[in-house]
Parts: structure tokens; C-alpha cells; sequence
């Protein structure tokens, strides 16, 4: 079963979501690393690579049904931030966002009776639902720590520990 346009432009707009989502955490990244925060600049850079392989994931999708990938600009991430906290509260306001978007996906889906996208999409459904988790409790670790310097030191340790992930993966 072929692509539908309607479901190919949606894919295509979530393509450039992903691809959005990747820029913004690359650029919190490089907040994370001005601040002489190394492990929290890490962490933000693999998740920009995870976002960058949801992208592609989905890219490799529309190939496999014979639809046409096509590309959109990706507008400037959000360049300045007021402390490590508040960098997390938009990560997981930026998640939040990024679910809502892919429930519409699945609708449209759902609406096309598209079953392979409706399949395809339940892995992004569920990881989304993992994504808020680790950015909510980030944000909550980072309130109890509040001004405590050495905390702070330890947690951005224990994220400087994230496994990195291979550039291009087409299996998640
Ligand atoms: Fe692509 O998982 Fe977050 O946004």
C-alpha cells in the first residue's frame, strides 16, 4: 500500500519536527558547555543524536513505502537560557509538544487507514512516554538541588555517563 499524499506531507512535517527537535538540544548542548557543565553537555548531545536517528528513522520509512522525502528548513534554536534548570523545564515542554504532535500523526493515520504508519508510529508513542519521564525527572532532581553546587557537580557526573548512540541507526 502506497503512501497517500495527505499521510506523506504529515510525515514529512514530523521529519522536520525530529530534525527541529535535534537542533534545539544541539544548541542546548552548547549552553550546557559554556557553562562548564561537560556532563549535561553530553547528555544534550546524545539526545540531539537520538533525535537526529528519530528523523531518520522515519525518513527510511517513507523510502520503504515508495513515498518522496521532502526536506524543510529547520528554523534557530533557542540560543540563550537562565540556568541549567531552566534549560530542562523547555526540554520537557518541548517533548510534551513533540507527543501531542505525534498522536495528531497517528490520527491522520488512523483517519487514511494507513495501518502500516499506525504500526509504525506506536514506537514513537511509547518513546515519548520514556523521553518525558527522564526530562521530568531531571527537572525534579534539579529543583531539590537548588543552589547546592556539589550536588550539581555529581548529577552532571552521572550524566556524562549517557551512553552515546551510532549516528545513523535505522533500528531504534
Ligand atoms: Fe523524537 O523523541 Fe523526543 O522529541
Amino acid at each position: 500500500m502506497a503512501l497517500s499524499g495527505t499521510i506523506q506531507d504529515a510525515l514529512n512535517e514530523h521529519i522536520n519536527q525530529e530534525f527541529q527537535s535535534s537542533y534545539l538540544y544541539l544548541s542546548m548542548s552548547a549552553y550546557y558547555e559554556s557553562i562548564n557543565l561537560p556532563g549535561f553537555a553530553h547528555w544534550m548531545r546524545v539526545q540531539s543524536q537520538e533525535e537526529y536517528g528519530h528523523s531518520m528513522n522515519l525518513f527510511d520509512f517513507v523510502n520503504d513505502r515508495q513515498g518522496r522525502v521532502m526536506l524543510q528548513p529547520i528554523s534557530q534554536p533557542t540560543l540563550e537560557f537562565q540556568s541549567p534548570l531552566e534549560v530542562m523545564q523547555q526540554s520537557l515542554g518541548h517533548e510534551r509538544q513533540i507527543s501531542q504532535l505525534i498522536h495528531r500523526l497517528y490520527e491522520v493515520a488512523v483517519q487514511e487507514e494507513d495501518y502500516p504508519t499506525q504500526v509504525h508510529l506506536q514506537w514513537f508513542i511509547t518513546e515519548q512516554v520514556e523521553e518525558e519521564k527522564v526530562a521530568s525527572n531531571i527537572v525534579e532532581q534539579l529543583k531539590m538541588i537548588g543552589s547546592k553546587g556539589d550536588a550539581l557537580l555529581l548529577l552532571d557526573r552521572e550524566l556524562g555517563a549517557r551512553s552515546a548512540v551510532p549516528a545513523d541507526r535505522r533500528a531504534l
